[in-house]
């Protein structure tokens, strides 16, 4: 028979060492072959969705080279990396994000014009892997194409939901949630690891054996799971370094549980094993509520548990093992508390499973941990109750006690005998049941503890974690968030991306935004001014298009687009905003034929997701569509005031929304919201600005100018006062004439006959206003006539609206992750050869 000649590995390589071509032929043909190949369908039978999965596989095969080439030159280099653990990842759409940051976006547009295909309808045949509830998911996507771009060798760790955060339906004027199965026709944009999977354990017991006088625990019995990587390139701009978002998600153990084989319930035996699957299949929708589930903290534990294996695991394949060498090669960011388990878990792999002693392995871990804080809000805060962990993680609670007990002689030997200070440093809160607080946990195991606005780090150094700070002061740090200007400028605006391009005379702003400083001089270039002028209007008019399409609402083109997009929360004052509305209805409605000359028509846009448990967010999306009914179906008011509400806001939504406003409100109470970041988005796509100074609107109001923004509302500083003042004030003295006004009119069923209505307006009228609605009304009303005032001056408008976009540079999440890798990570950049370079190498 046939021999096989003795492996020739110079050989493999050679072959595996040439790269696609990007000609057009060669695209052409890539795209042909994965309909044939990978499809398996002939040519009678292609529709756009199918030119979509084989455009797609395509792509996936110009970023695996550009993989491959980082994870090996990363690993030769024996480089340090940090390691990004989330529970959420909203990444969004991948296609057009591959093809900007490969720049192969108009060799691609060109080879499928040929073959008859437009490119953009084929964007839209993509599902949007909706792994997060908001804020805090995508920034963790923001910050991963940061990483990439900067070249920073680095992960994102995370899971793979079989349901991303639900669809949402408006039925009725109510939200309805509907499942989001978005892997129904395959994902071209994972690779599926089968090499990489790791043991998980729940519940069980811990034995105690002694062993050459050392006393070693096990943690044996209950059951076990396995976790298997799927990996998702993310690739950086203009450079080949493509790194990895590994998600996890759960299967049965390969082995069979005999045991219940063996007394004969087959069936109970396959439904054991049919469990595990169901542990990463649904994303909690709770944003900045704690759900404290069970199946959550399963969750929580299997991400953290898989990663911290895996990160063990690469490091031991560094050519000596020391163990202390690990700070120096891992820093992990923790992405708020969800994943705080993981220093438990380090703690109990380098104890129980490398044997190292508790106190070289505390200061290993304590030197590679860092947490990240994204609320002040009581009901976000973590806490699990001690019997549960105790009974799905009886050696993690062991070994948090050992850290609570290390940490407390701390305090005791800095404030001796000092109960209180005591009680609210301890891990464990005694009062009641037992609690593990995770923020406690998350600050004691780390080097550096970060807010995410200088507002919000404030805060913490002075409220929620004051003890903390004053006993390490040093732990503290601010790192403002950012976005990424590739998906929000580049992407979602590539009008303004190509005007950026052609007065700069290059695309480099892509990657240093602070380049935008030189247009400061060209908004006094009338041209330029009505170039921008032009893109707002071409961006208003595909938002008009796509929603009525989605929403059977036309707007008026000329109008004030006025947009508020993000989770419906109390704290967030959607309800203020459509309070407003209902205020200008009825001056609409009041006014003379004289004054409705002067009346600035206004398209006032909601969108945004409510916890489907959160009763009073869901009656606030109900106000809406209800107030919605009423005036876009009133004659008399015409184009000069519309509402929507659109349904499931997402990252493609967003893509379409953030470009066409003009006006976007960011109106959360002083103290309350941590950063917001679709604030950042809509300013760097030249929008003005609505908002408090609360989050990361205090920076903006700095970095772009007061006479550029419109701010009011009580400042933190008098917050507490004011809620004191309204729980002492009679209904009718505290509520303004304007606001009674406007309750006046929803009793009087003027937006239908709805209890639900009246029962969301009573929340604030004859329970608390905690989030000041009715003490910044007459502010807000203010500020929103300087609104008016300034659209009636189209040209001051554009000019206020370009400094935003041009002033925006700080916002970039390029600023954000450099200031991590050089204060927190200690990280230095390695970019990988590009490929020309790179044959020689191997
Ligand atoms: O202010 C935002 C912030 O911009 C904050 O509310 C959000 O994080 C954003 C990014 O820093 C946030 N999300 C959560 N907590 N803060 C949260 C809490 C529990 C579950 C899911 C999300």
């Amino acid at each position: 028979g046939l021999q096989a000649s003795p492996r020739d590995t110079s050989k493999i390589w050679e072959l595996m060492d040439s790269y696609q071509g990007s000609d057009k032929l060669a695209l052409q043909q890539s795209i042909v072959h994965h309909v044939e190949y990978t499809l398996a369908r002939t040519r009678f039978d292609f529709s756009k969705f199918h030119s979509y999965q084989a455009l797609s596989h395509s792509v996936r095969d110009r970023l695996i080279e550009a993989f491959n080439d980082t994870n090996l030159h990363f690993h030769q280099m024996d480089a340090k990396r940090i390691y990004y653990l989330s529970l959420e990842f909203l990444i969004g759409r991948c296609l057009q994000n591959a093809l900007i940051n490969l720049d192969l976006e108009e060799d691609y547009r060109e080879a499928l014009l040929d073959l008859g295909y437009k490119l953009e309808e084929l964007y839209d045949e993509e599902v949007d892997p909706a792994l997060g509830n908001g804020g805090l998911g995508r920034l963790a996507a923001c910050f991963l194409d940061s990483l990439a771009t900067l070249n920073y060798p680095s992960f994102g760790y995370g899971i793979r939901y079989t349901y991303g955060i639900f669809k949402q339906l408006i039925k009725d004027g109510y939200q309805v949630e509907s499942p989001d199965f978005w892997l129904n026709n395959g994902n071209p944009w994972e690779i599926e690891r089968l090499d990489v999977q790791y043991q998980i354990r729940f519940y069980g017991f811990v034995k105690k054996v002694w062993d050459h006088g050392v006393e070693r625990s096990v943690w044996e019995g209950g059951e076990t799971i396995m976790a298997r990587a799927y990996d998702t390139p993310i690739p950086g701009y203009n450079t080949q370094n493509t790194i990895a978002l590994r998600l996890w998600k759960s299967h049965p153990a390969s082995e069979f549980d005999f045991s219940s084989f063996n007394t004969g319930d087959y069936f109970k035996a396959l439904e054991q094993r049919q469990k595990a699957e169901y542990i990463t299949s649904v994303l909690y929708p709770n944003d900045s509520t704690d759900a404290g589930k069970e199946l959550r903290l399963k969750q929580q534990y299997l991400l953290v548990s898989a990663s911290m294996q895996d990160i063990v695991r690469r490091f031991k394949r560094r050519k000596v093992l020391d163990w202390n060498a690990f700070p120096s090669k891992v820093a992990v960011q923790l992405n708020d508390t969800h994943p705080a388990l993981a220093i438990v878990e380090l703690l109990r792999i380098l104890i129980d499973i490398e044997q190292l002693d508790n106190m070289s392995a505390w200061q290993i871990v304590t030197k590679s941990f860092n947490y990240t804080n994204h609320t002040v809000l009581p009901e976000a805060l973590e806490k699990w109750g001690v019997p549960l962990i105790e009974k799905l993680l009886p050696r993690h609670l062991e070994i948090i006690y050992l850290i609570n007990f290390l940490f407390l002689e701390k305090v005791q030997q800095k404030y001796p005998n000092n109960w209180g200070k005591l009680n609210s440093l301890s891990i464990v809160e005694e009062e009641g049941t037992k609690k593990v607080r995770m923020a406690n946990l998350s600050i004691v195991g780390s080097k550096f503890v970060n807010g995410v606005a200088k507002i919000h780090t404030e805060l913490l150094k002075t409220t929620i974690f004051k003890e903390f700070f004053e006993m390490h002061p040093n732990k503290f740090q601010n790192k403002t968030n950012g976005v990424t200007p590739r998906r929000w400028v580049r992407c979602a605006n590539p009008a303004l991306a190509a005007l950026y391009d052609r007065v700069l005379g290059s695309d480099k702003w892509v990657q240093d935004m602070e380049l935008l400083k030189q247009l400061e001089s060209n908004v006094s270039d009338p041209q330029f001014v009505r170039d921008f002028q032009m893109i707002k209007m071409e961006n208003k008019e595909r938002f008009v298009h796509w929603i009525r399409k989605t929403c059977q609402v036309d707007l008026n083109i000329d109008s004030l687009f006025d947009i508020q997009v993000k989770r419906i929360h109390e704290y967030k004052r959607q309800l203020m905003n459509i309070l407003y509305v209902i205020y200008r209805y009825l001056m609409i409605k009041e006014s003379t034929p004289e004054e409705r000359k002067r009346i600035v028509p206004r398209s006032v846009c909601f969108g945004g997701k409510a916890a489907p448990g959160y009763i009073n967010a869901k009656r606030v999306i109900k106000l809406i569509n209800s107030v919605a009914d009423v005036i876009n179906n009133d004659h008399q008011i015409g184009d000069l005031l519309k509402v929507v509400f659109m349904p499931n806001y997402n990252v493609s939504n967003a893509q379409i929304i953030i470009p066409a406003a003009e006006l976007s409100q960011h109106i959360s109470t002083a103290g309350t919201e941590a950063s917001g970041t679709s604030n950042m988005k809509f300013i760097m796509n030249g929008c003005l600005i609505l908002g408090t100074l609360d989050g990361a609107n205090v920076e903006i109001d700095e970095a772009v100018g007061r006479e550029n923004i419109f701010i009011f509302g009580t400042q933190i500083e008098d917050v507490d006062n004011m809620k004191e003042k309204m729980r002492n004030t009679d209904p009718h003295e505290y509520f303004p004439q304007e606001l009674l006004k406007v309750f006046t009119e929803i009793d009087n069923g003027r937006f239908g006959h709805n209890e639900e209505l009246k029962w969301i307006v009573d929340s604030i009228r004859y329970k608390n206003d905690n989030y000041l609605v009715g003490q910044d009304f007459k502010d807000y009303i203010k500020s929103q006539q300087q609104v008016d005032d300034l659209y009636r001056q189209p040209n001051e408008w554009a000019k206020k609206s370009i400094y935003n976009a041009i002033r925006s540079y700080k916002f970039s999440s390029d600023r954000t992750i450099q200031e991590y890798a050089d204060e927190i990570w200690q990280l230095k950049p390695i970019k990988v050869p590009e490929p020309a370079a790179q044959k020689n190498e191997r």
